[in-house]
This record gives structure tokens, C-alpha cells and sequence, in this order.
């Protein structure tokens, strides 16, 4: 199957696909498409996983991690470990856009060029009120269907325009500091617009030491399609944890999309999104062994 405009993104997550669908459909980017989408998961707090208010660390507080890619360019920008600001993937975008640097991170991050806009009241939240008192010492839990969500987004135009990117509030429990593959070039996603793009959802700790979004898009470059490319992706990372969990998704530029994930515990489907010109439910895989 193929066409374009085409976006996709990890999980069950319509009303982001729809948003950034709605973003290309009046005259939107593709940078807008994706950094549309990824928002309205922050602002949903998508199953507790994006945004403000979920996964606290083991101290109580929330930390997020975005990133967005622009693959005309190759230019990137990403935020990891931001405290009390919501919208984190619009501060990766000013990053992208209004500095020179691809990733900032903390206290500093979210204080950037665009401090007179981010702390804005529609936009910050002020000290994040932890969900729940957590004991220290917890250990972090290893992501599991029930701390899965990142989005994970790539967004194509008529014209093969390729942006991607991602959002997340990271891994329930984990040390303070902790930071995931979703803002990590390559692990979290990667664009090319010679090639395709591609995003990441699972275990970032194991997951960011394979750099499966660079390598899903390196495979197509190379001539894979989709659904094999993401399968080598997730092969790869197998050899080495074969219980680990995760799930990649990618599309290339004329259109061909695929998935991919880990059989794990509490895993055996992955669902995610499509919105081309044909309307879409999500996508049902079962996990590897690829069967
Ligand atoms: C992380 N990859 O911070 C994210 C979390 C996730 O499914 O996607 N869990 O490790």
C-alpha cells in the first residue's frame, strides 16, 4: 500500500494522528504535522505516558523528552530531563529552530530563546504535582505494556517531505536524571527525506544502543521495504536482549509504511496509526517471531 500524504505513529493514538493529519490537510508542514500531533499527546497525557503528570521518577516528579527532525535539512532539535513545562515538543522545535544546538537538557533547556513564550500559563504547569509518593530506592520499572506510550511520529507531504519525532514523559520510577532514546537522534526517530523516516517505542535504555530509527531509515536507503526493514531493526536488538521490549515503526518516501516489535511479557501485538487518503483503525501486529 501506498500514499501520500501519509502520517504514522506508535500506538492507538487517533486524535494525535488526526491533528497532524488536519495540519498537513490546511497547508501545514511536515515539522508542523509531527510537532501538532506529538502535542496533543502531551496535552491528553495519552495513557499517562506524554505529557505532563505521568511516569514520575523516583523522587515524584515528571521529566519529559521530545525531539523532532527535520529531514530536508537534517536538522534537530530535542529536550531531555525538562521540568514543569508541558509542551515539550515545541521546545525541541525552538531548539531546532532558534539555536544552533540539537539537544539541551534540565533546568537549562526549558529556559532557552523562547523563555518568554514557554513559560507562558497555557502552555507551563508550574512545579509538577507528583502523582503518588514514591518510596526512593524503587527500582525503575522496565517499560511494560502499562508504561509504554511514547509517540513516536513520522509525517510525509506530496512531495516526499519527511519530518519525524517524538514525545514522552520516559520510564515509571527511574533515578532522577534518567533520560530515554526517544530524544536521542537515531533511537528515538530519524528523517531523511532521501529515504524515509522512522520512530522508536519501548525499552530506551536498551533500546538507544542500537539506533534502530537510524538504522530502519539506512535499510530503506538501501532498498528494504518497510516491514523489513523495522524487522531487522528489531532483530538486532534481540540478539542481544531477546526478551526486551519495544516496537519501531518507518515509512519511506513514496509512501510504504511497516512496523515492527519484541514478543515480551505483557507484549504480543502492537498497535499503531495511519492517516493517508483512506480512512484507517489502527494497526494490529503480532510481535516477533514475525509469524
Ligand atoms: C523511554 N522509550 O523513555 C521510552 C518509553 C517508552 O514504551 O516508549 N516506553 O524509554
Amino acid at each position: 500500500h501506498t500514499s501520500l500524504p501519509l502520517v504514522i505513529n506508535t500506538w492507538p493514538f487517533k486524535n494525535a494522528t488526526a491533528a497532524a493529519w488536519s495540519a498537513l490537510q490546511s497547508g501545514g508542514s511536515v515539522l508542523d504535522a509531527v510537532e501538532k500531533g506529538c502535542a496533543r499527546c502531551e496535552m491528553e497525557q495519552c495513557d499517562g505516558s506524554v505529557g505532563y503528570g505521568g511516569s514520575p521518577d523516583e523522587s515524584g516528579e515528571t521529566t519529559l523528552d521530545a525531539m523532532i527532525m527535520n529531514g530536508d535539512t537534517i536538522e534537530v532539535g530535542a529536550v531531555a530531563d525538562l521540568r514543569r513545562i508541558k509542551n515539550a515538543i515545541g521546545v525541541a522545535r525552538a531548539v531546532m529552530e532558534h539555536t544552533d544546538h540539537t539537544l539541551l537538557v534540565g533546568e537549562s533547556g526549558q529556559c532557552g530563546p523562547e523563555c518568554n513564550v514557554f513559560p507562558d500559563p497555557s502552555k507551563s504547569c508550574g512545579p509538577y504535582k507528583p502523582r503518588a509518593t514514591v518510596k526512593q530506592n524503587i527500582r525503575a520499572q522496565h517499560a511494560n505494556i502499562h508504561s509504554h506510550d511514547t509517540i513516536g511520529m513520522v509525517a510525509l507531504d506530496k512531495d516526499g517531505h519527511v519530518a519525524a519525532g517524538t514525545s514522552t514523559n520516559g520510564l515509571t520510577h527511574k533515578v532522577p536524571g534518567r533520560v530515554g532514546d526517544s530524544p536521542i537522534v537515531g533511537a528515538g526517530a530519524y528523517a531523511d527525506s532521501s529515504a524515509g523516516g522512522a520512530a522508536a517505542t519501548g525499552d530506551g535504555d536498551l533500546m538507544m544502543r542500537f539506533l534502530p530509527s537510524y538504522l530502519a531509515v539506512e535499510l530503506m536507503r538501501a532498498g528494504a521495504d518497510p516491514s523489513a526493514a523495522c524487522k531487522t531493526a528489531i532483530s538486532r536488538i534481540k540478539r542481544h536482549y531477546s526478551e526486551f521490549f519495544g516496537a519501531i515503526i518507518c515509512a519511506n518516501t513514496s509512501g510504504h509504511y511497516g512496523a515492527a516489535c519484541n514478543k515480551a511479557p505483557g507484549l504480543s501485538q502492537f498497535h499503531y496509526m495511519v492517516s493517508d487518503s483512506e480512512p484507517h483503525n489502527a494497526i494490529e501486529i503480532s510481535c516477533f517471531p514475525f509469524s
